[in-house]
């Protein structure tokens, strides 16, 4: 059988991400025989039109699409998937990932797609394309048939993860993902690619919104060989580990770290306050670790508590501060307007990071907090469906653009305040925090110094690595190009603030 597989873009994100999950269902279907074609509109978008799109697939003579999609790319993947039946009217399009995990019923009901396949797609795939023309067996789909939903019931997981091997890379064009690619905090590198050393995540955090449940975890034999693959393969120098939790325990982070020490690579994660500690970190530093992500979330316990964060502020305080004074990079992740939220807990917040002295991740820039978003799978999402916040679901997935980030609209207001105090509070927050560091640095020369000192050097090192793969001429541009980029973000980021402030 033929199968079409498509990432979809990504917004107005400019990284090539590598389409991992894709990658993973393209392995399952070359086991079981089929043919395998694919379109990455994130990597193409600059050339992506609706009419050129309309043409290739058109061309293509496939007999099953495929598609992967989060729940904020719902508005564009109708799209796409109305492009794939005006090609092929009769060719079922098979939807995986966050979307169709959570909101199945949605997009059976919303848009033309047919079936989709539950969290874990590696086992269903298989099943699926061997049983095409009846479904009925076929566990861990929801489906149309004759104008009928159909749920096939839970999803089925691959339990030893070692045994589903590595994608098939060789179908990808790698350089085109390696490009523009890098560590958090800019670390010197030349190749990242990006992997997961499990999935699921043994926390329940009622906010987020999980692809998989129970935690699987690779044996660090077979993440050792994957990485020892791409170095020998395709010259790669550094990792991104995507899983939801690398350092999952102690004892499993500090096998990582052994046999990550050996392979002399750059890497960075996801990690736990409550589980990296000063030795863990500095293992982590020493085997070739340079930035770690912290979901901080709020330095309220009472916020911390209601999000089920199972971690003390003070631990939370500590590991950060830990992790500074280890010499990571160390990126913040902060969610704001979560229900509870009030004068007090923003003040916690603002006392969190005076404690900490550190206030990363966009240097030059006050933005790093998030507005709350509730997004299906999370438990947060189900109490706003229960209590009436979210009425209309499909209309929910419509509004939820690219996702939350510094600067996106504002959803569901969860506070006491009105709309527009709560966007003010967000940015007062954030210029707080950003001053108070300032501050604090101006205060003390030697942080001072350290941090400038750090920042050239970084610079001074990723230009010549750049410069070396890319030229002179380019890496000029790409220098001078940066700073009119970080101009327009702050101009833009002054406007929003201003236009608030006004209506006040
Ligand atoms: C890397 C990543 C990104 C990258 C995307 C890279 C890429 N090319 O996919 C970037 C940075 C762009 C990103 C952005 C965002 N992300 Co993100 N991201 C991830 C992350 C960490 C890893 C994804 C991955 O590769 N997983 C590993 C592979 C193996 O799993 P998988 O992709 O889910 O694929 C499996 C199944 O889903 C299924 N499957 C997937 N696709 C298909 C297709 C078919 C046809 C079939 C049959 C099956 C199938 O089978 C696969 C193999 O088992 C996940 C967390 C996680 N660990 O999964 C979050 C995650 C997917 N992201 C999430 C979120 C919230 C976001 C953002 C909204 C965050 C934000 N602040 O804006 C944005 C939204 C982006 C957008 N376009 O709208 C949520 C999704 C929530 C949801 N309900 O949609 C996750 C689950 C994190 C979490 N726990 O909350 N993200
Ligand atoms: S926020 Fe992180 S720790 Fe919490 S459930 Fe999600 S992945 Fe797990």
């Amino acid at each position: 059988m033929k199968v079409l597989l498509i990432q979809l873009h990504h917004g107005d994100r400019e990284i090539n991400f590598f389409p991992l999950g894709l990658a993973y269902i393209a392995g399952a279907l070359l086991d079981v025989g089929c043919d395998v074609e694919l379109i990455d509109l994130q990597m193409e978008k600059t050339a992506h039109s609706q009419a050129s799109l309309t043409e290739r697939i058109k061309a293509m003579n496939v007999e099953l699409i495929g598609i992967t999609a989060y729940s904020t790319q719902f508005a564009h993947f109708k799209e796409v998937v109305d492009i794939c039946k005006a090609c092929h009217a009769d060719v079922p399009v098979v939807v995986g990932g966050p979307l169709a995990t959570y909101s199945a019923m949605q997009v059976l009901t919303g848009t033309n797609a047919d079936i989709c396949v539950k969290s874990e797609g590696d086992i269903t795939i298989q099943r699926l394309v061997k049983s095409l023309d009846n479904l009925k067996d076929v566990k861990g789909i929801t489906y149309r048939e004759n104008g009928r939903i159909i749920n096939n019931g839970e999803a089925v997981y691959v339990d030893d993860l070692d045994s589903i091997g590595f994608p098939p890379y060789h179908l990808f064009d790698m350089e085109k993902y390696f490009e523009g690619q890098g560590l958090y905090g800019d670390a010197p590198t030349k190749k990242t690619m990006s992997i997961v050393t499990s999935r699921g995540c043994p926390y329940s955090c009622n906010f987020c919104s999980m692809t998989f449940k129970n935690v699987r975890r690779r044996s660090v034999e077979n993440v050792v060989k994957e990485i020892q693959f791409f170095k020998d393969k395709y010259g790669v120098d550094s990792i991104a580990f995507i899983d939801e939790l690398v350092i999952s325990s102690k004892k499993r982070g500090y096998e990582i770290c052994g046999a990550l020490a050996k392979l002399n690579i750059k890497w960075g994660c996801q990690g736990r306050v409550n589980i990296c500690d000063k030795e863990l970190l500095r293992a982590m530093k020493a085997s070739g670790c340079t930035y770690v992500g912290f979901g901080v979330e709020s330095g309220s316990q009472k916020i911390l508590d209601a999000m089920n964060k199972k971690v003390k502020v003070e631990q939370s305080r500590e590991a950060v501060s830990n992790a500074v004074e280890t010499g990571l990079f160390v990126v913040v992740q902060m969610i704001f307007g979560y229900p509870g939220e009030d004068d007090t807990t923003i003040n916690e917040t603002v006392d969190y990071f005076k404690r900490l002295n550190y206030y990363p991740p966009y240097p030059g820039s006050p933005a790093n907090v998030s507005l709350i978003t509730p997004l299906p799978g999370s438990a947060l999402y189900d109490n706003c469906v229960k209590d009436g916040t979210i009425t209309d679901e499909i209309e929910w997935l419509n509004g939820l653009g690219q996702g939350y980030y510094p600067g996106a609209p504002l959803l569901v207001n969860f506070t006491g305040w009105d709309d527009d105090t709560l966007i003010k509070k967000k940015f007062e927050l954030e210029e707080t925090l950003y001053r108070n560091y300032k501050a604090y640095v101006r205060r003390h020369p030697s942080v001072f110094l350290k941090k400038g000192i750090d920042e050239a050097l970084r610079l001074v090192s990723r230009s010549i690595i750049y410069a070396r793969a890319n030229g002179a001429q380019k890496t000029v541009a790409k220098i001078l190009g940066h700073f009119p980029a970080r101009f327009k973000f702050n101009k833009e980021y002054a406007e929003l603030q201003r236009s608030i402030e006004k209506k006040h």
